[in-house]
């Protein structure tokens, strides 16, 4: 069994909801030991950092797979529009500022529309889902994602017999994002789905993780999460929605076409040129795990992909 590294958390990121869960836990392990309530009053910051959503709410879209700590997923992010390393968009994002936020919802659709985000949000049926996410550069993690089916949005807004597929544009604000203001990608981001994988229960439109809303270094305030998929996929802090009738172009399928294609299904059968897919680094953890056929969604999307070859359609 293996042992996990205790986590170090400065007290000024101990939210009041972490101490919150923490304090409850703390306080069946005292009563289980025997100790007097009393011991809630020296509860460790250590202890604190240690929180971890709360299991045994398992709807039928949860993994069993533990879920990562807030910590390491708020601080392990890839967003190059605040920089290319992974701990950059937790240092570069505080500037950025979600609120207000506004919407394009256009192409093939009867009703294209510009939302208000929070118009848009107090019609939408929100849920809580722990996805399991597998980055193309090898690593995974666990979490707990807020959001509600994409496939909500796309029966609002009425595609014409001409959508078959929907492109996603990241916002475009240099003076926030430091890394727009370098040639890393082509900016604004990009990113898109055929229409029957848009609308496959699993692919979320995500506003929120560990019950709050998204931190900027995830996506604030709207984001994209395709489990099955590669995790470059998932675009963040998106601001148009276009339904479209031939195949969009996406950020690193431009960047690189050899390396990332259209579809990014998780495979670890088709190896990256150069290097494989076929283990992971599940964040947390010391040993590699298998990297499964479709990140372990295979009953709920495969059917998207029969009579695809998909050494060639990766
Ligand atoms: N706009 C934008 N979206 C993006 C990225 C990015 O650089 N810019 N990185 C992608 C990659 S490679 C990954 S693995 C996921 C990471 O999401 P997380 O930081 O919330 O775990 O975001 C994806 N969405
Ligand atoms: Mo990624």
């Amino acid at each position: 069994m293996l042992i996990r590294q205790k986590d170090e958390l400065p007290s000024s990121e101990i939210t009041p909801e972490r101490l919150y869960y923490n304090r409850r836990e703390f306080i069946r392990l005292a009563g289980s030991a025997g100790l007097g309530l009393v011991a809630q009053a020296v509860l460790p910051e250590q202890l604190a950092a240690q929180e971890r959503w709360p299991k045994g709410r398992k709807g039928p879209f949860d993994t069993d797979d533990e879920v990562n700590t807030y910590k390491e997923i708020t601080t392990y992010n890839n967003f190059y529009e605040f920089g290319t390393d992974k701990s950059d968009p937790a240092s570069n994002a505080g500037r950025f500022n979600p609120k207000p936020w506004t919407i394009r919802i256009e192409g093939e659709i009867k009703k294209p529309a510009t939302y208000n985000l929070e118009d848009f949000i107090k019609t939408s049926k929100f849920e809580d889902r722990i996805y399991r996410m597998r980055c193309v550069e090898g690593w995974s993690m666990v979490i707990p994602w807020r959001g509600f089916p994409l496939a909500d949005l796309v029966n609002k807004v009425e595609p014409t017999s001409k959508a078959k597929f929907v492109a996603f544009e990241t916002v475009y604000r240099p003076e926030e994002m430091p890394g727009q203001k370098r040639p890393f990608l082509r900016w604004p981001y990009v990113e898109g789905l055929r229409v029957d994988e848009a609308m496959n229960p699993l692919t979320l439109l995500a506003t929120g993780l560990y019950g709050k809303d998204l931190p900027n270094q995830n996506g604030a305030p709207l984001r994209l999460v395709i489990p099955w998929k590669y995790g470059f996929k998932g675009i963040k802090s998106i601001v148009k929605i276009r339904f479209v009738e031939k195949e969009p172009p996406t950020s690193w399928n431009l960047a690189a076409p050899d390396e990332y294609g259209f579809y990014s299904n998780v495979n670890p059968n088709v190896d990256h040129p150069r290097w494989s897919q076929k283990t992971e680094r599940r964040l947390g953890e010391f040993f590699k795990r298998k990297t499964l056929m479709f990140n372990g969604y295979s009953d709920q999307v495969a059917h998207l992909y029969s009579g695809m070859d998909l050494m060639k359609n990766y």
